[in-house]
């Protein structure tokens, strides 16, 4: 584990333009900024496809073809706090079907945390939670040979490049057997008045979880990042669709990391890429599922259009 975050940030801080890689931002505190800005005035996201599952949870039934009498798996992909889901749990749980819930993510402590809500407010799902990230979890999907759903949702997926979702999904369809299904949930494109906001709320829980990445690396590999020399840096390109955010060193500068016994230099005005959200259209999910066994079958939109929600059929 912190084998794997020390390679991780050397790689990114020694390549050019240096890069930090998104799945850090998940600690304790990160996982509680998150859930901070899911709720914030600007993160839309979250909100619109909670209307897709609060208003259209019978027509999701339908369309993944459920069927009571076959048990299935549940598997959900960077589950987080699990809001939207519980409420497609609530009605599988009053209609009894016969299913597991596996929720994956790469935050053991979201998962407790998950685990926990679940038993409380709905104690007949049955729940085995399993802490990775999604590539490694992949290979271990095609163990039993119950037909499996996989929720992908909150535009997850929008973290790869084209080129690596692309992979991940072909990789993911390999993974499933036939009639299995993919539900998949993309943030949609749209102009740059609702996406940059969302990506720079006036609370700043977005700064401070990008910036968190920085507290990580001290507090964790012994670094000496000074915060107030680094800021927050959202970028978004409505012709491209992608969300970029950047840490922007405030001044020329050298940072230490302890751990790794080495020092790295910043430039006044330098940026580390820290993540990217793609937002979709369907002929850019078509491309991303080119390579793999699925085929749309349908799709579910919120009320305003923002955020939708495909179902795959392997
Ligand atoms: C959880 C990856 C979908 O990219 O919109 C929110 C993470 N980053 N604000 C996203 C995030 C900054 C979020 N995802």
């Amino acid at each position: 584990m912190i084998e794997q975050f020390k390679k991780d940030i050397d790689n990114g801080l020694s390549s050019s333009p240096k890069t930090l890689p998104s799945m850090y931002f998940y600690d304790k505190i990160g996982d509680a900024l998150f859930v901070k800005i899911m709720h914030s005035e600007e993160y839309y996201l979250t909100r619109a496809e909670l209307d897709i599952f609060q208003n259209q949870t019978q027509q999701m039934i339908d369309q993944l073809q459920l069927d009571k009498s076959q048990h299935f798996e549940l598997i959900e992909l960077g589950a987080g706090d699990g809001l939207k889901t519980k409420e497609l749990l609530k009605v599988l749980s009053q209609e009894q079907f016969s299913f597991d819930y596996l929720p994956v993510d790469i935050s053991q402590n979201a998962l407790d945390q998950l685990e926990k809500s679940i038993n409380e407010e709905l104690p007949k799902v049955s729940i085995k939670t399993q802490q990775g990230d999604y590539f490694k979890v992949l290979e271990t999907l095609n163990q039993s040979k119950t037909p499996k759903v996989v929720l992908f949702l909150g535009s997850n997926l929008g973290n790869m490049s084209d080129e690596m979702a692309t992979k991940f999904i072909s990789k993911l369809s390999q993974n499933l057997s036939e009639n299995d299904k993919l539900y998949l949930g993309v943030d949609l494109i749209k102009p740059a008045k609702i996406v940059k906001p969302a990506y720079n709320d006036s609370e700043g829980y977005t700064r401070d979880f990008n910036m968190n990445l920085l507290r990580r690396i001290n507090n964790e590999l012994g670094a000496n990042f000074d915060l107030d020399q680094f800021s927050h840096q959202p970028e978004y390109d409505e012709t491209e669709g992608i969300a970029k955010s950047f840490i922007r060193s405030e001044q020329e500068q050298e940072v230490k990391i302890e751990a790794l016994d080495k020092s790295f230099h910043f430039e006044e005005g330098e940026k580390i890429a820290t993540e990217i959200s793609r937002k979709y259209n369907d002929e850019i999910v078509e491309k991303v599922i080119k390579n793999a066994d699925f085929k749309i079958s349908s799709k579910l939109t919120d009320r305003n259009n923002y955020f939708a929600n495909y179902i795959l059929n392997r």
